[in-house]
């Protein structure tokens, strides 16, 4: 019978004697819920976890493309489809999506997610060459330019992440998990460029039409598990590898929110996590904001939760915003120390 192990993350200044760090940032817990397949939960304290899952739990990540671990970063999303459901690919000419890249930088994203194929519900697949042309000239541009953020290319294909990567690309995020394109891992191996591995169930064509899951939380736990061994033994370092739930792909609303409820589950990983709420489907649902463009306050509410549950990186759309509530969450809980 596999355990499951949650910490009860918290961030309150009355910090006891003997609480642990959380990915050695300054989340603390002290107690953890004890989670069995189809069985009972139980909460127990954290002195009696078994010694390998609290060093899990409790070490510092190691920095990702020069950016630390211990405080979140901000990843600034810039699609260059025509279809993206959220800025609706309006930046596809190269000068105006590097103008739009460097404002995003400057409003305060400390990397920057570029995709050229829409990974929305219902969307198709992009061929390779002409996601290398979505992506590969803004790349360059942006280097060319000067432009130093981390770039993150949002790409399932091993290809597109190569040609990315040459072009001046820093970080690898695979919605697939290899699943699209299992040439994805020896790139990241060969590379060393830093890689995200998110869970998706079903392909974007598909993904929305019936999810189901045993038990999504642990669902999504095993497969990020077993995706990150994958990585291991094709030769990525764990150091390089940051792991993502997938809120929206495959997933029903109860779905996303049981994930995000439970989210400091994935710290049992011990790797970085990256989570992305940002406009998407179940915030447009739960407030009643059809419009995506119109739900920055709802992302930054789900958001500010995934802080307060130790996510290393945030990926949003609307950076000043994130930003602002971002400094002010950190703020309150630097002050406490
Ligand atoms: N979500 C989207 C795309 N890429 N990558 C990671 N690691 N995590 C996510 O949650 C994630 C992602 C979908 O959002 P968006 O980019 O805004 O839409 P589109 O699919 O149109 O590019």
């Amino acid at each position: 019978m596999t355990l499951y192990h949650r910490p009860i993350a918290q961030t309150d200044a009355a910090r006891p004697k003997g609480a642990l760090p959380l990915a050695g940032g300054p989340i603390w817990f002290d107690r953890v819920e004890r989670i069995e397949r189809n069985g009972p939960r139980a909460i127990m304290p954290a002195q009696e976890l078994p010694d390998d899952v609290t060093e899990r739990l409790i070490a510092p990540r190691a920095d990702i493309a020069g950016l630390s671990m211990a405080r979140p970063q901000l990843m600034g999303v810039l699609n260059l489809t025509p279809d993206s459901f959220s800025d609706g690919g309006v930046f596809n000419a190269p000068d105006i999506a590097v103008e739009r890249a460097r404002a995003i930088t400057a409003e305060g994203a400390s990397i920057l997610d570029l995709g050229g194929e829409s990974t929305r519900p219902g969307a198709e697949t992009v061929p390779v060459d002409a996601e290398i042309e979505r992506t590969v000239p803004i790349i360059r541009a942006l280097r060319d330019s000067g432009h130093e953020v981390p770039i993150s290319i949002d790409t399932r294909k091993a290809p597109v992440a190569r040609a990315a990567l040459e072009a001046g690309a820093t970080i690898l995020n695979d919605v697939s998990a290899f699943s699209f394109d299992p040439d994805m891992a020896r790139v990241a191996a060969q590379t060393g460029a830093p890689i995200c591995l998110m869970h998706a169930q079903g392909d974007p064509a598909t993904m929305q039409d019936d999810p189901v899951y045993d038990d999504v939380l642990l669902d999504v736990y095993d497969f990020l598990q077993a995706r990150l061994e994958r990585a291991l033994a094709a030769g990525v370092d764990r150091s390089q590898i940051i792991l993502d739930p997938g809120i929206g792909f495959g997933k029903t609303v109860a779905h996303n929110l049981a994930l995000i409820r439970g989210l400091s589950l994935f710290h049992g990983l011990g790797c970085p996590i990256l989570l992305g709420v940002s406009r998407k489907r179940f915030i447009g649902t739960l407030a009643d904001v059809p419009e995506a463009s119109a739900r920055a306050p709802g992302s930054v509410a789900v958001g500010l939760e995934g802080l307060r549950q130790g996510v290393q990186i945030l990926r949003a759309h609307d950076i000043k915003e994130h930003r602002q509530a971002m400094l002010l969450w950190q703020a309150i809980l630097d002050n406490q120390q």
